[in-house]
């Protein structure tokens, strides 16, 4: 036997037998601690992350399915006319119209989005037939909408709620041209959710900011910014100024954290910091918040400011949970 093919031999053979000690050292990339009688967990932002991650769980009982769990919990979201901030009853543009941004994902890099669309209820499952129907990842404005139509989705009458259309009246007097950042109860719905085997999925929907320029598209709907959903890793979501959160591809950033080994709360903060450092300028005006899960079903959450919250759901409860902020 020449010495390299000896050399090679003795390597396999090396490696054969250090194998078993390594994989002690490797994060378990594949599969989940958790056990299938834990079921499914389900984490979304703000307190009406509590009746969406409610319906998130119905649906799962019925489908067994963490895609369609996170797609109709956050319906249930779009529906919601107190809310001003997701779907279409929420506030509009500068030009009084409201346009909708989403996102899913799966944790195999399936994913799917819209941005920019109008007079579509529910544009998260609209994001969903992007992904399933088209060869696409995101349709905006009115490809968008043209899209919705040839898939049958019905279409809107354009037309501000009431509470909305108030809220546009009142803002037109002064017509304050600085985005209008709600730091205490920012509204978009980002959910992320794991079946006991360990398959995640999210979703992430909303009107974006309110008074927006006609056209502005937030994070919500860009892949990496308002999700990111990775089945080796984790899940991650974001919610607030969403400039601020594209700037630092904020929820890839906290699936690569943890991917290196940081723990879902070490890998908020450190996009927390993140974001700060990159939004000096303005930052006591910016409100940003991330929420993640890794494959142990350990949750993070970290805010620039005080007042976040999450709704975090398994099968025997469903509660709210204050996150920790930087100021
Ligand atoms: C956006 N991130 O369009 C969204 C807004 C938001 O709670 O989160 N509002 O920038």
């Amino acid at each position: 036997m020449s010495q390299r093919r000896k050399f090679i031999k003795k390597s396999i053979l090396g490696s054969l037998i250090a194998l078993p000690t390594l994989s002690h050292a490797l994060p378990n990339l594949y599969s989940s601690p958790r056990k299938k009688e834990d079921g499914p967990l389900i984490l979304s932002t703000w307190n009406h992350g509590l009746p969406a991650n409610a319906a998130a769980i119905k649906k799962f009982k019925e489908t067994g399915s963490i895609l369609d769990a996170v797609e109709i919990g956050v319906k249930d979201t779009e529906l919601d006319l107190d809310n001003l901030s997701v779907g279409l009853q929420g506030l509009p543009d500068r030009e009084g119209i409201t346009t909708l941004d989403a996102s899913i994902m799966t944790g195999d890099g399936s994913c799917g989005s819209v941005a920019f669309v109008r007079q579509v209820k529910h544009p998260i499952s609209l994001a969903r037939a992007v992904m399933e129907k088209t060869p696409h990842v995101m349709l905006a404005g009115e490809g968008a909408r043209q899209f919705a139509i040839s898939q049958g989705f019905p279409i809107e009458e354009e037309k501000l709620s009431p509470k909305a259309q108030k809220a546009y009246d009142e803002w037109k007097k002064t017509s304050n041209y600085k985005p209008v950042i709600n730091i205490e109860n920012h509204d978009t719905i980002g959910m992320i959710g794991m079946d006991a085997q360990g398959n995640l999925a999210g979703s992430c929907t909303t009107s974006g900011l309110a008074y927006k320029m006609h056209g502005r598209v937030g994070d919500s709907p860009i892949i990496g910014a308002g999700l990111y959903v990775d089945n080796e890793v984790g899940a991650a979501t974001a919610t607030g100024l969403g400039e601020s959160i594209i700037r630092i591809c904020g929820s890839f950033l906290i699936v690569e954290l943890m991917r290196q080994g940081r723990t879902p709360q070490e890998a908020c903060e450190e996009a927390v910091r993140r974001l700060i450092s990159k939004n000096r300028k303005d930052i006591s005006n910016i409100q940003a918040g991330f929420l993640a899960i890794n494959k142990d079903g350990e949750v993070g959450a970290f805010a620039v400011q005080p007042g976040f919250n999450y709704a975090k759901a398994d099968l025997n409860k469903n509660e709210l949970i204050d996150s920790k902020s930087h100021f």
